[in-house]
């Protein structure tokens, strides 16, 4: 009410009395005033939505103070009735405001209340005996989604972001972006799972997670620093080495002046702090559409630290993933300019990594939710 009651106090007022035996303009503005900090006051102190409503009855309606205020503007000079009732809309009009408030933060309660009234209890004691007696272990993260969250504890450490990106995509995405036009040959590398959306072929589950490089690039200027983990889907026979659904993290820079020793050196600066200290990387040449030039990259087998096992066939390494300098076609498929930016990208099997890291035989181990095996992680 400050800018009306100022303006009151300075205008000419006329000396009538009105129904309620109210005297002059600036009394009537006066009550306006206060009626208005009562009703704020009222709204702000109601406890529940209950008391609420109460008090909208009482603030707005027909035997409120405003209401009844408004019914001396008839005595008054055709100013004055002006300025009394435009002093009346304004009060009216932040009551209605903060009764506005005040509802959707007592709404807020109520619903956490409710919320609260209807939690379950899903978390298990560390032991528990059923019923029947048998003594229950608390379950715990999975070691696939262990080992992811200790990728990307690794790699946030060294300065990456993480990003996520679709498990369904489109042939744009997993394919065309990625420098692999239909009928490209490369695409072969991929037996790919397609759903039935849209026209045929069009729509299908990510077969890597290189398509979330595309989202990123399009959505985030360079400097471009992230990786991104996820679930992917192939038409692969499960064995002792592949899953039909399996996981992979993706690793992408951009920015100007990047090199391929930039790319060594950020693999093997993740092998020594993620596998410890003596464990190193090397690159092999190779061919990924979308990087120019590619190489797979190898460690140090974590089993016999370099000396050569049966994991890795006696040769002291394994081959974790692929990686290279982000192809000229794929920057312009996201409108960077590859005169001024260069980059790499590279992309690892999470649960190949779990797999050669603790030894495991057969892959398949990880989806048969056997008790047994999963409990030793
Ligand atoms: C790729 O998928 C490329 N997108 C990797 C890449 C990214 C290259 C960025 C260059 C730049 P590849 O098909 O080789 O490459 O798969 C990478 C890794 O995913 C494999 O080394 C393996 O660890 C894992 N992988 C692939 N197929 C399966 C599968 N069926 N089951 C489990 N892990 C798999």
């Amino acid at each position: 009410m400050s800018g009306t009651s100022s303006t009151s106090s300075t205008s000419s007022t006329s000396d009538i009395t009105g129904t309620n035996g109210i005297k002059g303009t600036a009394e009537l503005l006066a009550r306006v005033e206060a009626a208005q900090q009562q009703g704020e006051q009222a709204l702000a102190g109601a406890p529940t939505t209950a008391d609420l409503k109460a008090a909208e009855a009482e603030l707005l309606g027909r035997k409120s103070a405003l209401a009844q205020l408004n019914t001396c503007l008839r005595d008054l000079t055709p100013e004055d009735r002006k300025l009394v009732g435009q002093a009346v809309n304004d009060a009216r009009a932040k009551l209605i405001s903060a009764l506005a408030n005040k509802k959707a933060d007592l709404d807020a309660v109520d619903r956490a209340r409710a919320l609260q009234a209807d939690r379950l209890d899903l978390t298990e004691s560390l032991r528990t005996t059923s019923p029947s007696g048998v003594i229950q272990d608390r379950g715990h993260l999975h070691l696939v989604t262990q080992t992811r969250d200790e990728l990307e504890d690794t790699f946030v450490a060294m300065g990456f972001s993480v990003a996520e990106g679709p498990e369904a995509e489109t042939d744009w995405y997993n394919f065309e972006a990625l420098n692999m036009p239909p009928a490209h040959p490369a695409r072969g590398m991929w037996d790919t799972l397609y759903l039935k959306l849209g026209a045929p072929e069009t729509v299908l589950l990510r077969t890597h997670t290189s398509p979330v490089q595309i989202h990123l690039m399009e959505n985030q200027k360079p400097p471009i620093y992230a990786v991104m983990p996820g679930r992917c889907y192939r038409r692969d026979t499960p064995d002792a080495r592949h899953l039909p659904v399996f996981h992979q993290i993706e690793g992408l820079v951009v920015d100007r002046g990047i090199t391929f020793g930039d790319l060594a050196g950020t693999i093997e600066a993740f092998t020594e702090a993620f596998f410890g200290p003596g464990m190193h990387s090397r690159l092999r040449p190779s061919y990924f559409p979308f990087t120019e030039p590619s190489a797979e990259f190898e460690v140090t087998c974590p089993i016999c630290g370099g000396d050569g096992c049966r994991t890795c066939s006696g040769s002291g390494w394994i081959e974790l993933g692929g990686c290279g300098m982000v192809d000229p076609e794929v920057f312009a498929a996201v409108g960077i300019d590859p005169e001024e930016y260069s980059g790499f990208a590279f992309g690892f099997g999470i649960d190949r990594l779990a797999q050669v890291r603790h030894g495991i035989e057969d892959m398949r181990i990880l989806l048969d939710n056997d008790l047994r095996f999963i409990s030793q992680f």
